[in-house]
């Protein structure tokens, strides 16, 4: 095997069933910088917009910015930015060289650079996949103002480590020279996530002073947007499968599956692409399609996940052939759309027929215990929002709150049925001091919800936690063929 890399070099003697950036990257200018480089962001943002570029958008150029690890830029700097994009379905897998990168930057190893790319007047767009926990919110949804890295950044306005001191920072700087503000795009599984983003990014500037709080507020754009694709950890085989096939060495390709979707609030003061040639969808509030897409794909996925880890099932796909597990997310399904507007236009039929079949998708290999990171700062947009509507509307979330108890069940289980750091959670600490004190159900749940703020002053509080209880209680009994059992949902595995 060869150990030359992909790069601009080597891009034109790759084979030719794989697609190549067609147009001259030297020419393209960096007009986006994107907040969190990871495999999400590759398989879905910078592909739409390496189709901008391919069609002589050239202003739309990419500088990727990894906030803690090294790994994605050390992989990508010897390819000039380049990547592979393979697209799986469960019988084909098409390749894909996707050239939007321009450059990369690594937050903790020079943040003055960071900031140098986000005050430079040709970023018109900074968007984000930093994941739900670095948006630092405390349990009623407020900054965490107690967070150590936002009282480093506060402390420390020039060398910020978190996105919303690199935000704040570069937005007084372009406000001090005249330069207009960029548009903020939030990309993360957060629910209105613009509006949150925004919220979050006003508190913050209003501890450096009213004044920057107040320029945000009212002259920065925060459009919220719906995205939307299944991208599964790249493994190693995968590395030399597709460096098999390039000829080249490609150090870190990206999986993903054929769909994709991207639903964007279109309020872009600074300017924008023309994704909707290209397959974006450009609305006025995003909010409905949000909702769906949280409540219906990320909420089944977290029940996958939880379930299918305590059935002993290590990918989404063979959980979900399990029949016992399809129809509890069916089940789920229905709970959880009765939450979705009703006049909003939305095919939920369509959609969760869509939803099975992308699950159903042998090649993708998508770890149920990828999706189980983090539960804390998922299961309240993706489960608990839904429950406290369902509660308010007087019909019990019977479902949704199995898949609550499934999580604290399948945290009780690392270590034990599971291996110690099958997945992790920003509670795992605390989390783990509740283990040590063996208490029952009702105050396990009581406890959990405490922790991690699950429908903090709600009415509707203490009946999710006697539904959750009763399911934990069944699930540390009798394992989920027992939690099922009491849904209705017959089992035919031990
Ligand atoms: C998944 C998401 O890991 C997870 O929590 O639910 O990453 C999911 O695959 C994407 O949101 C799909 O668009």
């Amino acid at each position: 095997m060869t150990d030359r890399r992909l790069s601009n070099s080597t891009r034109q003697a790759l084979p030719a069933s794989v697609a190549v950036p067609g147009y001259d990257r030297n020419r393209v200018v960096p007009g986006i910088v994107h907040l969190g480089v990871g495999a999400f962001h590759r398989a879905h943002q910078a592909a739409y917009v390496d189709d901008c570029l391919a069609a002589g958008e050239t202003d739309w150029g990419i500088v990727g910015v990894s906030l803690r690890s090294a790994d994605t830029r050390d992989a990508l700097a010897p390819q000039d930015g380049l990547y592979t994009l393979a697209v799986r379905s469960s019988d084909s897998e098409s390749l894909r060289v996707v050239g939007s990168i321009l450059s990369m930057l690594v937050a903790p190893e020079d943040p003055g650079a960071v900031l140098a790319a986000l005050t430079d007047p040709r970023t018109a767009i900074v968007t984000l996949t930093i994941t739900e926990k670095a948006y630092l919110r405390a349990a009623g949804g407020g900054l965490d103002t107690a967070h150590p890295d936002i009282v480093h950044d506060l402390a420390n306005p020039q060398m910020p480590r978190t996105a919303h001191g690199f935000l704040a920072e570069s937005l007084a700087r372009r406000r001090a020279a005249s330069i207009q503000p960029f548009t903020v795009l939030c990309c993360d599984n957060l629910p209105a996530n613009g509006a949150t983003l925004r919220r979050l990014l006003v508190e913050f500037a209003a501890l450096r002073g009213t004044d920057l709080a107040r320029h945000i507020a009212d002259e920065v754009a925060f459009p919220s947007s719906m995205v939307d694709r299944i991208v599964p950890a790249t493994t190693d085989a995968d590395r030399a499968r597709i460096s098999g096939q390039l000829g080249v060495v490609d150090a870190w390709p990206v999986m993903t599956e054929p769909f994709c979707q991207w639903v964007v609030e279109d309020d872009f003061p600074a300017g924008r692409p023309a994704w909707e040639r290209f397959g974006v969808t450009m609305v006025g509030d995003v909010g409905p399609f949000e909702d769906m897409k949280l409540r219906l794909l990320n909420g089944s996925h977290s029940a996958i996940a939880y379930l299918g880890l305590l059935s002993g099932y290590e990918t989404v796909d063979r959980a979900f052939a399990d029949p016992a597990i399809r129809q509890f997310v069916d089940g789920l399904w229905a709970e959880a759309i009765t939450t979705l507007p009703k006049d909003a236009g939305l095919d939920t039929t369509d959609y969760t027929a869509q939803l099975a079949k992308r699950y159903s998708n042998t090649a993708l290999a998508h770890r149920t215990a990828q999706i189980a990171n983090d539960g804390s700062q998922k299961l309240p947009q993706r489960i608990i929002a839904s429950a406290m509507e369902r509660m308010s509307d007087g019909a019990p979330p019977a479902y949704l709150m199995l898949v609550v108890a499934a999580w604290i069940a399948a945290c009780e289980a690392r270590g034990k049925a599971l291996p110690e750091n099958h997945f992790t959670d920003p509670l795992d600490l605390a989390l783990a001091a509740l283990d040590t004190r063996h208490l029952s159900a009702g105050e396990a749940v009581v406890a959990v919800f405490d922790l991690a703020g699950f429908a903090k002053g709600g009415a509707e509080r203490l009946t999710l936690i006697d539904l959750a209880a009763a399911h934990l209680e069944r699930l540390r009994q009798g394992g989920v063929a027992a939690a099922f059992t009491a849904l209705g949902i017959v089992t035919k595995r031990p």
